[in-house]
């Protein structure tokens, strides 16, 4: 029979790869004001099996009180405070295994939330982790309020691949995502039936306006034409949708061994626009279908397992 030393061999851990933690005595997780000789991680964080990230601290907040509903913690329904209230940078929210953390817009932002967060689910000692980034994005070809599952991250010239200067020198790092779990919560929206959800590329910009070939930003040196030809090829190379944050959100988890996907729901379709002109309520109504799909995707691993 397995000793309790050979299940957590089985496990999936969090990894660091990084000599120099080891050296520290106490490691500040700056940006989420915690800190391992401030905080017992491994008491506050340790048996967190789904961690969700999205860019709204309110949208966030609101998830974690969904979730919680859906998981039945009615104990826990009416509060849940922010983690983090030392700081306004992120917010963090726990409820029983999932944790629901905000990562502001782009690629910097959600990188220095990634590297506190992958530290603290590794001071945790964490196992088994599935980490699912459900956002917005702009869509081609879908009608809006479609959900993608991203089937990999690509870059403005449609390459799966994210580029880091370290050091003054470029470092690309694959942006490879977890193709399982993407069936798995493309299965979980055909169980719902509640909204149409796709498989697809989706391309991580640098910016909401020029860098998303918009044509209402303060600068724009193309043409309709132009912008219409660069979406065209887009799409025809498989991009499905477009955000800020999946490239790196996939290459750092994959650094890090976590299960990761990106669920994103299209506010518009970008071929036929470039504002976002659907009432406040309709976009509501859209942001909440990533959340639904992946409360649902967590309540049936749950049951699956036994913990619900
Ligand atoms: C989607 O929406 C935000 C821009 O409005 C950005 O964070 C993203 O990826
Ligand atoms: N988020 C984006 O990054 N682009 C859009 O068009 C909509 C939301």
């Amino acid at each position: 029979m397995a000793t309790d030393d050979d299940k957590k061999d089985m496990c999936s851990t969090v990894h660091v790869h990084n000599p120099h933690l080891d050296a520290l005595k106490d490691d500040i997780l700056y940006h989420f004001n915690l800190g391992t000789s401030t905080h017992d991680l491994q008491a506050m964080f340790g048996d967190v099996k789904f961690v969700c990230v999205g860019g709204s601290p309110r949208r966030m907040k609101l998830f974690i009180e969904y979730i919680a509903g859906e998981l039945s913690f009615e104990d826990q329904k009416s509060e849940f405070p922010n983690i983090c209230a030392g700081t306004d940078r992120y917010a963090m929210y726990k409820v029983g295994p999932v944790l629901s953390v905000s990562h502001g817009m782009g690629i910097p932002s959600i990188s220095i939330m990634l590297h506190e967060l992958i530290k603290l689910l590794h001071h945790a000692q964490c196992t088994d982790v599935t980490i699912m980034r459900i956002g917005t994005s702009g869509g081609l070809g879908l009608e809006p309020g479609t959900v993608v599952v991203t089937k990999e991250s690509v870059d403005a010239s449609f390459l799966p691949k994210f580029e880091q200067v370290i050091l003054g020198k470029t470092v690309v790092r694959s942006t490879d995502l977890d193709q399982c779990l993407a069936d798995e919560l493309l299965q979980c929206s055909k169980d719902l039936g509640l909204f149409d959800t796709v498989i697809g590329k989706t391309m991580c910009t640098m910016d909401f306006y020029e860098g998303q070939a918009r044509l209402d930003g303060a600068f724009c040196s193309y043409s309709e034409k132009d912008k219409q030809e660069y979406l065209a090829k887009a799409y025809q190379s498989g991009v499905r949708n477009i955000e800020m944050e999946s490239s790196v959100f996939a290459a750092m988890c994959k650094l890090s061994g976590l299960r990761a996907a990106v669920v994103c729901v299209t506010l518009l379709d970008r071929h036929k626009g470039d504002q976002l002109t659907s009432s406040h309520e309709v976009l509501h109504n859209y942001q909440q279908r990533p959340q639904i799909l992946v409360a649902h995707f967590i309540k049936k691993m749950l049951n699956a397992s036994g913990q619900s």
